[in-house]
């Protein structure tokens, strides 16, 4: 199966940086399909929500002034084990620590500015529970890309 769907964020810090393109074109390169994208700014119910099971933490308040903070690029994208391969190459939590040749570790140096949110492909259904949070259904674009025999066997 090709059509795993995770959610992915290029946070506020990354667009004013001027990293989206360089982040789209990343995944896309891999091989992966973007199927919705929203240029947008969250609101702080939407950031409670979305990062909901961090709630009891330290740094939460921190973390919704921080993603409210400036507009984002959401996005969905689609592939083989979408999920588990876009957190690959985000890299660790930490920039400080994520390998070179990851996004957080190419251009991230601190922890709270980490450029890119992905779904957590440990926590089960995570992407489907946040493609859902930011998308309808009907802003999920069905189309097959043109290299997708090259991709896929
Ligand atoms: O999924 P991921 O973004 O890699 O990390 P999470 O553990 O879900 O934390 C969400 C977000 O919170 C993280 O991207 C940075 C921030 N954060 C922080 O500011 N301080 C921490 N000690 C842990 C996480
Ligand atoms: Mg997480």
């Amino acid at each position: 199966h090709h059509d795993e769907r995770t959610f992915v964020m290029v946070k506020p810090d990354g667009v004013q940086r001027n990293l989206t393109g360089e982040v789209i074109t990343r995944l896309e390169e891999r091989g992966l399909k973007l199927v919705a994208a929203k240029f947008m700014q969250i609101d702080e119910d939407l950031a409670q929500q979305h990062y909901g099971e961090h709630e009891d933490k330290p740094f939460f308040d921190d973390l919704v002034e921080f993603i409210t903070s400036g507009p984002v690029m959401a996005m969905v994208w689609e592939g083989a084990d979408a999920t588990r391969q876009v957190r690959r190459m985000m890299g660790a939590t930490d920039p400080a620590e994520a390998a070179p040749g990851t996004i957080r570790g190419d251009y991230g140096l601190d922890l709270s500015q980490n450029v890119i949110h992905g779904s957590d492909h440990e926590d089960e259904g995570a992407n489907e529970r946040e493609i859902e949070l930011f998308f309808d259904e009907d802003e999920l674009v069905d189309y097959a890309r043109a290299d997708e025999p090259w991709v896929y066997e």
